[in-house]
């Protein structure tokens, strides 16, 4: 028998069985992507670049998001590890990903504490602009066309305490180093919508409360010297058993945001089972409680542009960075899909949100 006719005489399903076993393991689709097109909502999640390469993982992208952030791989010290010398493979990976399944993609992030050593060893403000206007320049200028949100400064303020952060930004430049980034952001692609990126404004707490009071100010002085501000993110990295969402205190603040013309982007949405025990509470909290209720609040009082969780499944996901805790009930962030690919309750929640928009 020659080859062709030994081909055809393999019935065509087990020829295929490869590329089935393969699609049999991706979860159907829990359709939130074609829901999110529908109401033009943008809903994202965070990705890696192993991701793109995995054809299951990838998949599940396809099918739940039109939007993706690359979680690490534009942050500065991915992008020019040594000064003036750049590097985007693994970014261009994750955009060229995006361009290919029609996504739009999230820049995350320029301007943050946590920066190479090079840069938080400079200690004049001459050098530190410089820095800033050429790393800002190289890296929205490169993807001008294809990155249209940037989280611009992240992180501004201490994570408990409502005051500004110390670093080598504000060291030399000043508390003025926020809207410099901007208006170095605004210049290299003044069609972006620019994002100030911050930690636990969605949640009840004295200390969070005067956060969001301290950012509604900073905010205000941006926009009263007219600097390009699009929206606030509000990452929503949820510790059950430790945090609470403040629907009051994140609504009244989203409003304020929108009464000054400004938006709110749910950027990095997740659970952390740090604080939960295993054995006494297997099943945390209700996720789609935790990750419907952020999206809805800010959608109802504020002029919401778009929501992003931070991970799509715990099977390929990190370790969480801060589970020190042997007993907890997870060891992954909780994203959309748990440690087997199977939907977590999260998606429904979402779902709700996004159907009543
Ligand atoms: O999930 C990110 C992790 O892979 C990185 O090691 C870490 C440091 O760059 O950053 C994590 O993402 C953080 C984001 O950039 C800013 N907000 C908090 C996120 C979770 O820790």
């Amino acid at each position: 028998m020659n080859r062709r006719r030994f081909l055809a005489s393999i019935p065509l399903a087990l020829l295929c069985a490869g590329a089935g076993q393969a699609l049999a393991q991706v979860p159907p689709s829990a359709g939130l992507r074609a829901l999110a097109d529908r109401k033009s909502f943008r809903f994202g999640s965070a990705i890696d670049p192993e991701d793109v390469g995995n054809s299951i993982a990838s998949q599940m992208y396809i099918d739940n998001v039109n939007s993706i952030t690359p979680r690490n791989q534009l942050k500065w010290n991915a992008t020019e590890k040594m000064p003036g010398v750049f590097s985007f493979g693994p970014a261009d990976q994750v955009v060229g990903f995006a361009r290919r399944n029609n996504m739009r993609v999230y820049g995350h992030t320029l301007v943050w504490y946590r920066t190479p050593d090079w840069v938080s060893a400079i200690n004049d403000a001459e050098t530190i602009r410089a820095a800033m206007n050429r790393h800002i320049k190289q890296v929205v200028g490169r993807y001008k066309g294809s990155i249209d949100a940037w989280d611009v400064v992240n992180e501004p303020l201490e994570y408990d305490v409502p005051d500004l952060r110390d670093c080598v930004f504000r060291r030399l430049l000043g508390d003025d180093y926020i809207r410099m980034s901007f208006d170095m952001a605004h210049e290299a692609n003044p069609d972006a919508m620019l994002v100030l990126n911050e930690t636990h404004l969605e949640k009840k707490s004295d200390v969070f409360e005067q956060k969001r009071v301290r950012i509604l100010k900073i905010v205000e002085d941006l926009v009263a010297r007219k600097t390009p501000i699009g929206a606030v993110g509000l990452q929503s990295h949820f510790r059950p058993g430790l945090d609470r969402i403040d629907p009051e205190g994140m609504g009244r603040f989203c409003a304020a945001l929108k009464d000054m013309g400004v938006g709110v982007f749910i950027t990095e949405l997740d659970a952390s089972c740090h604080f939960l025990d295993r054995g006494k509470v297997p099943t945390p909290v209700s996720y789609a409680e935790v990750f419907g209720d952020v999206i809805t609040i800010a959608a109802e009082r504020g002029d919401l542009k778009g929501a992003t969780v931070w991970g799509m499944s715990e099977k390929y996901g990190e370790l969480d960075e801060k589970d020190t805790n042997p007993g907890a009930a997870c060891t992954k962030r909780v994203n959309l899909y748990d440690e087997n690919n199977d939907p977590r309750s999260s998606i429904d929640g979402i779902k709700r949100a996004i159907e009543a928009m």
